[in-house]
């Protein structure tokens, strides 16, 4: 008889990165609940985290690799899976090139170390420019204004909330997604927690959104108008001697040209297309100059728009202009114990961020980050000629629900000569798959968070170890991604001889390294006195070398993987401090304010201002806190309950239409058309609907039983795949033009 425990997890499903405890008894999982004791979230959980049980258990996770025999996919060896994408793979690389072989990568690799620490190694290998991944279809304006301003683009100032007296949230419901680019668990009771203080919360979104009601002012603005707004309260602040950089002063290049590049837009000019008052948009200004604990924060609305990296470096902008960059309460940086790329290397100067290195074949869009556009994939996929693209890998990703025009990006799939994904679900992607490599339950694999803390609201350290061992031989999935890079690379080695060959490797140019703490160091006794295998032996040389780290020996008081081991509620390492100029990692060691990359898409913002306003509707979405992306609709305790997939329209738009509550509408873009269950909803702007994306289980051939009973539709059909935001290659996910009728 087995009996019961409590183990302690990080939860990896959202960016909140929430401690829990869950109950296990041999291989079942029990109850879970928000761990108190995490000394970062501190109990909090929202009903994903309950959900993981279900997850770890759901019949229709995939456990056995599938491999495509006579049209149909069959459960197969993992050796069988391994000999097919091998006997397939090669010829194709041979023929055609490595670039004939793309990548496409999907958000919950951000989410899982195994993915994080593994995705790059086999990239190395397969060494094809064609990577395509879910940022571009998110965070990659963000990452570009971030590269341009600070050097590096997982440089990101966040709001420090716990100190804020003002706080204004553009794009973005926490409320529902629990923070992106801003780990925060329990938003709700830390707004709530300001507002006591005398704080307040401004919310500046198309829809009244669950924060929208916990804010003390919600301002409704027109889809993709952002960036008009933030430029106007630059120009009001400068119009009204309102700017105070205060410190940074010296620490600045470009603050005359953005006086400049802001000098014309008035409130008075922006008002009409943003559909916000002079006078509303000259009180905010105010409002974020009377204090340097004001933070402006913007995500998905500000991101996934036509102004997307406009929109992210004003946001910046703002907060420098108002004296809150790099100031308790303002928005600060981060310092995360491993890994961060801004506290490694020389402190204060670096190389910067440098876009469009190459183009894309057919469209010829700007290389981003080492990437292409998501949006670009299928053409890349369709049209022939050199380079070509021939054969696929997804890892952890469902484009044909989360990008544009999936209908055409599944036709492209299925004319692939091979394709093969990295998942845990037979889903509407790779549902067209030649083989279909299972990933783990999280459960499964050990947990720390690479990514997350480079954005939390403190800093801190946590460590999960696996709950459940991998039985009956079944990969981790860094022994998945090894061996796939063996094979893409034509190497005969196994994963464990591969694997030290790159811990070996990067303890080597540690040593060699002046400045690292282990330079001049004995390879082999750093080596020796590592922790774990795989990704863990990786975690721990990170920790040690990082911020907090012990350096191997010189201060042993500091971390390591095994203390974290034995600290199962984490570390905490306080309130974020600021970091300016040691953080940056420009070439001039300042903060560039002005980036001519950015200030060279201004003209565009100049155009669209005269451009007409369309007479259809403008779509937006939205996220709900039982949801994520396309792949949790599988759980029942996340299917359950009112149904989500609604296109919300406010009730005047609807009278007008004739559209009754659950009556069906259609809704048609330029590349697709839906039909959609009407919610009427004053908390909708006129002129604007949102529908969720992520929907649309009903494609034959994938196995999601649960998330198929109700399919609801796939907003992103409406999306159109030929517009991106140029500088990033974003896609336009929100502030689409669509025209609406009774169905
Ligand atoms: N209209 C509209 N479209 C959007 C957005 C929007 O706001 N509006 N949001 C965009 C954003 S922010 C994002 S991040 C993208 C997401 O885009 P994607 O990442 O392409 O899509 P997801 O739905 O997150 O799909 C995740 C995939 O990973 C698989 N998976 C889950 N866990 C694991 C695991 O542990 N291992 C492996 N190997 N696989 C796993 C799931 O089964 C699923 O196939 O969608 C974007 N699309
Ligand atoms: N429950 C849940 N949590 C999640 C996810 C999920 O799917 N479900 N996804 C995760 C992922 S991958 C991400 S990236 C994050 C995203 O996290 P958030 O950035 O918080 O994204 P959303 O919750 O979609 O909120 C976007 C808001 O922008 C508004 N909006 C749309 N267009 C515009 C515009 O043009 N201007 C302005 N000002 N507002 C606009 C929408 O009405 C919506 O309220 O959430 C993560 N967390
Ligand atoms: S908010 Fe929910 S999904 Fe996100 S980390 Fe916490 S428990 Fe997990
Ligand atoms: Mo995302």
């Amino acid at each position: 008889m087995t009996k019961s425990e409590t183990k302690y997890r990080i939860c990896p499903i959202c960016e909140a990165t929430c401690g829990l405890t869950i109950e296990t008894n041999g291989r079942t999982v029990g109850d879970i609940r928000g761990n108190d004791e995490d000394v970062f979230s501190h109990g909090f959980i929202c009903p994903k985290g309950v959900a993981l049980r279900e997850l770890d258990a759901d019949p229709d996770r995939l456990r056995t690799p599938l491999v495509r025999r006579s049209g149909e996919l069959i459960e197969a060896s993992w050796e069988e899976a391994f000999a097919e994408i091998e006997k397939r793979i090669t010829p194709i690389i041979a023929k055609h090139g490595r670039e004939s072989v793309a990548t496409y990568l999907g958000n919950p690799s951000a989410h899982k170390v195994a993915l994080q620490l593994y995705i790059p190694v086999f990239l190395k290998a397969l060494a094809s420019k064609n990577l395509y991944s879910a940022s571009t279809l998110d965070q990659m304006p963000k990452q570009v204004s971030n590269g341009l301003m600070y050097g590096n683009f997982l440089t990101c100032a966040v709001p420090d909330i716990d100190r804020s007296d003002l706080l204004v949230i553009m794009g973005a419901n926490p409320m529902a997604s629990n923070g992106s680019l801003w780990t925060v668990p329990d938003f709700r009771g830390r707004i709530k927690a300001m507002q006591k203080r005398g704080g307040r919360l401004v919310v500046i979104d198309p829809r009244r959104s669950q924060t929208a009601k916990l804010a003390d002012q919600h301002i409704a603005i027109r889809p993709g108008t952002d960036a008009y707004l933030l430029a106007a309260m630059a120009n009001t602040m400068f119009a009204e001697n309102l700017v105070n950089v205060g410190e940074l002063g010296s620490r600045i290049n470009g603050l005359d040209d953005v006086e400049k590049a802001v000098e014309k837009y008035s409130p008075e000019l922006v008002a009409e297309i943003t559909q916000v008052s002079p006078e509303t948009i000259k009180q905010l200004a105010r409002d974020v100059a009377a204090t340097d604990a004001s933070a402006v924060y913007g995500r998905i609305g500000t991101c996934t728009q036509e102004f997307g990296t406009l929109s992210s470096w004003l946001t910046d902008v703002v907060n420098i202009l108002a004296g809150s960059l790099d100031r308790p309460g303002g928005v600060m940086f981060p310092k995360a114990p491993a890994l961060q790329a801004n506290s490694t290397g020389t402190p204060g100067s670096g190389r910067g961020t440098r876009i469009g290195r190459w183009q894309s074949r057919v469209r010829g869009a700007s290389e981003i980050l080492g990437e292409l556009p998501a949006v670009c994939l299928a053409e890349e996929i369709e049209t022939p000629g050199d380079q070509q693209i021939r054969a696929l890998f997804t890892i952890a990703g469902n484009p044909i629900l989360s990008a544009p025009n999936g209908e055409r990006i599944s036709r492209a799939f299925g004319t692939l000569d091979f394709m093969v994904s990295i998942d845990i679900y037979l889903n509407e992607t790779t549902r067209h798959a030649d083989v279909i490599l299972p990933g783990t339950s999280p459960l499964e694999e050990s947990h720390f968070d690479i990514g997350f803390h480079q954005f939390a609201i403190r800093n801190a350290a946590r460590f999960s170890p696996a709950l459940f061992s991998l039985d009956d031989g079944r990969p981790g999935e860094w022994e998945t991604l090894l061996r796939l890079a063996a094979i893409v690379s034509g190497q005969d080695v196994s994963a464990a001889d591969m694997d030290e060959q790159i811990i070996r490797g990067r303890i080597k140019s540690l040593t060699q390294k002046e400045g690292s703490p282990i330079f001049e160091r004995d390879e082999s006794e750093i080596f020796e006195s590592l922790t774990g295998t795989g990704p863990d032996r990786q975690i721990d040389l990170a920790l040690r070398v990082g911020p907090y780290g012990d350096g191997f020996g010189t201060d042993p008081d500091s971390l390591t993987l095994k203390k974290l081991i034995d600290t199962p509620n984490g570390i905490d390492y306080g309130p974020l401090e600021p970091r300016m100029p040691e953080a940056l990692r420009t070439p001039s060691g300042k903060i560039e304010m002005a980036p001519p990359e950015i200030l060279s898409d201004l003209p565009r913002l100049d155009d669209a201002l005269v451009r007409t306003v369309p007479t259809s509707f403008l779509l937006i979405g939205r996220r709900d806190v039982r949801t994520n992306n396309s792949w949790l609709h599988n759980l029942p305790l996340l299917a359950k309950g009112p149904f989500k997939c609604t296109m919300q329209i406010h009730p005047d738009d609807a009278d007008r239409l004739g559209l009754e509550d659950g009556a069906m509408a259609s809704v048609k873009g330029k590349s697709g058309a839906v039909e959609v269950v009407t919610e009427r909803t004053p908390d909708i702007m006129p002129g604007v609907i949102s529908i969720p994306h992520g929907f649309g289980h009903n494609q034959q051939g994938a196995n999601l039983r649960v998330a198929s009973e109700r399919p609801g539709v796939n907003s992103n059909l409406l999306a159109d795949d030929s517009v991106i935001d140029p500088l990033s290659g974003n896609a336009i996910l929100n502030g689409i033009p669509v025209s609406v009728s009774a169905a």
